[in-house]
């Protein structure tokens, strides 16, 4: 039987770790112990020295985990990854600092990992590649000789040609992206925008309705949205709040507006907290009334970019809440920090808004999070952003532009006033998806088309 072997830019630390562990990796986790296999990533160290990989085994599992070299990390992981792949793919070309020596190291580094990674793999295994730090892994997997399935899931957007083609390597990447068996996409919108620029560099012929064929290789174009694992998030959303959490609960009448992002630009916190500034505005009868709380954890925190919106949340939150504070009420929670996720969950379900406006989001699981944490006989309120990947299924969601200030503020009036049975309705259609799209639903899907979809490397098959 064919193990599954997974590649990710970080591993995840697992050890005894199952229930603060996020969903995508429990979900990793999962498929690689149905098939057996193994897991190969970037431990998080930096280290001058070439290290061995670091091994650790844990039931059917096998993890090889590398350490970068600091300027494996500048090149690879801050600067081409971080600092013109996730902003251009997220439609900030302004933030986009392209230099030649980063796009070679990166392709360096995936080159070198796919070096480290052959011989641990064994000729029947399948390889499932994770997101915007692995586009070329294939291509280096191939360069080696390796004919093994490779599959490529991308967890962010890909950007139209208008944004793609900003990319001085846009061809080498579309190029090399063609060696993986499967490539999955989020969404439709970012699968159309993958064949557009595909067809904009190169002969692409339709084979059928998600084949084409293209620099003489067969791939394999099709859409997975990512899901999340409903049941046991409502296991640990109905769980007890620890008793000083209570004891605020208690003391805060009034309803409450809950936000959890990675402290990221592409997440539009600061035009969140100005929508909620005009709220406060426009709509005076809830002064006083609610409080909205945003946790926001530092991410990428030595990418200037990052620090820069930190600075600027800072400042907004200083200034919304030194405007409406009083000495009963403050307005504005903003919390930089980290959250257990069963804490995370509770908390979700004892707020009566779910805030989630990302400007651009491949996904955006916290949406599903906060709907799939909800009490089904009182659920609270989902707000979400059109420009988010999860608009395509949680439809019954207040849908909202994230940069119409006003428009989000009136779906924050209209969820804090809506009545109990719209919001059963509204919930049990959501529910209906999460379920249905759950994270199992993903995987498999995966993994199966990666089984049966036409191999490039199998004798007798022609592109
Ligand atoms: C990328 C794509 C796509 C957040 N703060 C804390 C915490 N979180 C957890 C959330 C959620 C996860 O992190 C964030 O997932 P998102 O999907 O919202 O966003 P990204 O991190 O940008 O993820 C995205 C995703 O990949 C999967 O394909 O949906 O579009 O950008 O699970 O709950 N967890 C804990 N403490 C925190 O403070 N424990």
């Amino acid at each position: 039987m064919s193990r599954l072997v997974v590649v990710s830019n970080r591993i995840a630390a697992m050890e005894g770790k199952k229930e603060s562990a996020g969903g995508l990796a429990v979900g990793i986790m999962d498929s690689l112990k149905d098939a057996g296999g193994l897991w190969f990533g970037w431990n998080g160290n930096i280290s001058e020295e070439e290290l061995p990989l670091e091994h650790h085994q844990q039931d059917n599992i096998s993890f090889a985990a590398f350490s970068l070299k600091q300027s494996e990390y500048d090149q690879y992981y801050l600067n081409f990854s971080n600092t013109v792949i996730w902003p251009a793919f997220h439609y900030r070309l302004d933030l986009v600092q392209y230099q030649r020596e980063d796009y070679d190291g990166y392709c360096h580094v995936n080159e070198k990992l796919a070096r480290r990674l052959k011989p641990l793999v064994k000729k029947d295994d399948i390889l499932w590649i994770h997101d915007y730090h692995l586009l070329p892994f294939a291509a280096a997997c191939r360069k080696l000789g390796m004919t093994n399935r490779i599959g490529f899931f991308l967890h962010i957007p890909f950007p139209t040609s208008e944004i793609f083609n900003a990319l001085p390597p846009r061809k080498e990447l579309l190029e090399m992206l063609c060696e993986y068996d499967l490539i999955g996409f989020q969404a439709e919108t970012d699968r159309l925008a993958f064949i557009e620029n595909l067809s904009l560099v190169t002969d692409v012929e339709e084979l059928g309705e998600d084949q084409f064929s293209a620099y003489g290789k067969f791939v394999t174009v099709r859409v997975y949205p990512i899901g999340v694992e409903p049941d046991s998030i409502r296991e640990l959303a109905e769980g007890r709040l620890p008793p000083k959490l209570a004891h605020l609960r208690d003391k805060l009448n009034g309803q409450l507006i809950i936000s959890v992002d990675r402290l990221d630009y592409s997440k539009g916190l600061p035009e969140r907290f100005q929508a909620y500034e005009t709220l406060l505005e426009n709509y005076p009868q809830h002064r006083g009334n609610i409080r909205y709380f945003q946790i926001a954890p530092t991410s990428r925190g030595d990418v200037q970019a990052y620090q820069d919106i930190r600075h600027e949340l800072e400042m907004e939150a200083g200034r919304i809440n030194g405007h409406f504070s009083t000495l009963e009420w403050t307005p504005l929670f903003y919390l930089n920090q980290h959250y257990e996720r069963s804490l995370l969950m509770k908390i979700f379900r004892h707020c009566d808004v779910g805030l989630v406006t990302p400007l651009r989001d491949g996904m955006n699981l916290v949406a599903k999070e906060y709907v799939a944490s909800q009490n089904p006989a009182d659920p609270g309120v989902l707000i979400l952003s059109r420009f988010a990947g999860a608009a395509n299924e949680l439809t019954s969601a207040l849908l909202v532009n994230p940069y119409d200030r006003d428009g989000v503020a009136s779906a924050l009036d209209k969820a804090l006033r809506m009545p109990q049975a719209e919001r059963i309705e509204r919930y049990k259609a959501m529910m209906d998806v999460i379920t249905k799209n759950d994270i199992v639903h993903w995987r498999k899907s995966f993994l199966n088309d990666l089984k049966a979809v036409p191999h490039q490397l199998e004798p007798g098959q022609q592109p």
